[in-house]
């Protein structure tokens, strides 16, 4: 199963030289790139160029916003969970998540972006959030798939960002990958239980599967080739490993529990090579995904607008809490007085 010790040194190298970025003071940038190539934490405090802090702001609130949206497709079935033991869990589950995009709004907030325009980047379709959250989820086994698939892929994109250079970012991933492993294992455990019930429930479980398998594998992004902010990203440590690199550690950890499991993976390419120490894996749709990315996938619209009612619907417990804060303080101050 995903464990920190995912967590491996860089290969030696692969660091390239630092490219001179920008016409921002000399002095500081050579400072930020010794601490860079030192391999040591920038903290919100810290000088930065201005690229590394919009590079960050523009991934921890994608990040943000998946968490967020990661919700909606799990909560559709809290209140339909086939027992109360699977409904706490799905319940707790989906409470992390919303916990996750809270650590991370946090976080991008320290490189002096605010809640509101992060979230107005969510709410106005500006702003991405993770392709997989545009499907459906038709049946309870896909809550069990994406337990096992999506957070699986999750956590093995997620782990090598607790070494992330930016340190809120890094410390934020400590935490939300532990509850991810939770996540993965319950989806796992769910799947199992669903595997020794009838044929009806292990049709389900494979059906979810068929569904979910290249949609997971999508979620790493564009090949190494096609991935615009990959080569500064790994420059900055901001990202430890590509998403070439990762898609095949996900499929390479994701075969033998697949087997485990007794269900069959929906692509008739993958096959171990024995000269690669690898899986080799068919072609991804990538059309499919960047229309996807570009708001056209089947749940889009709908993920959107759930989000911006639950936004708006919200809107009077913020009222009340500043109200309440305002109330707090003017007491403190007349009592001080
Ligand atoms: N979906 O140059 P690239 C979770 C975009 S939460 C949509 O490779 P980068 C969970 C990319 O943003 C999972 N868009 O970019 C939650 C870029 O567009 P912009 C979320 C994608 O940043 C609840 C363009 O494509 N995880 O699992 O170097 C319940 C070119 O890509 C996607 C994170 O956010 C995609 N799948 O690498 C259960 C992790 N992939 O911004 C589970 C943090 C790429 O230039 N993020 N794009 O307009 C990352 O690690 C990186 O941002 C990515 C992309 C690997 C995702």
């Amino acid at each position: 199963m995903y464990t920190q010790s995912f967590s491996v040194a860089d290969a030696p190298g692969q660091k390239p030289a630092a490219p001179t970025l920008s016409t921002e003071n000399p002095e500081e940038m050579a400072r930020f790139d010794a601490r860079i190539d030192a391999d040591g934490r920038i903290e919100p405090q810290d000088w930065m160029p201005e690229a590394y802090r919009k590079t960050l702001v523009r991934q921890i609130s994608q990040h943000a916003h998946s968490e967020i949206v990661g919700m909606l497709p799990e909560g559709n079935w809290i209140s339909r969970a086939p027992s109360l033991k699977r409904k706490a869990i799905l319940i707790a589950k989906v409470q992390d998540e919303g916990g996750h995009g809270l650590y991370l709004y946090s976080a991008a907030e320290t490189l002096g972006t605010s809640r509101d325009q992060l979230l107005e980047g969510l709410h106005s379709g500006r702003a991405k959030y993770s392709s997989i959250f545009n499907y459906p989820t038709l049946t309870w086994a896909d809550v069990g798939v994406i337990g096992w698939l999506v957070d699986g892929a999750a956590i093995m994109n997620q782990i090598p960002l607790c070494r992330c250079s930016y340190g809120p970012y890094a410390r934020a991933m400590v935490r939300v990958c532990k509850e991810e492993s939770f996540h993965q294992r319950q989806g796992y455990e769910a799947l199992l239980v669903m595997m020794t019930g009838t044929e009806a429930q292990k049709a389900m479980v494979q059906d979810a599967v068929n569904r979910w398998w290249w949609k997971c594998l999508a979620m790493f992004g564009p090949p190494d080739a096609d991935s615009p902010n990959s080569a500064q990203g790994m420059r900055w440590g901001i990202k430890r490993i590509s998403n070439d690199d990762l898609r095949q550690k996900f499929v390479d950890a994701t075969v033998p529990q697949a087997k485990v499991l007794g269900i069959t993976l929906p692509d008739p390419d993958l096959k171990w090579n024995e000269a690669r120490q690898h899986y080799d894996y068919g072609q991804i749709d990538w059309a499919e995904f960047w229309n996807t990315v570009e708001g056209n996938g089947p749940c889009n619209k709908e993920r959107l607008s759930t989000r911006v009612k639950a936004h708006t619907d919200g809107q009077w417990v913020r009222d009340a809490a500043l109200a309440y804060t305002r109330k707090q303080q003017e007491r403190a101050m007349k009592e001080a007085a």
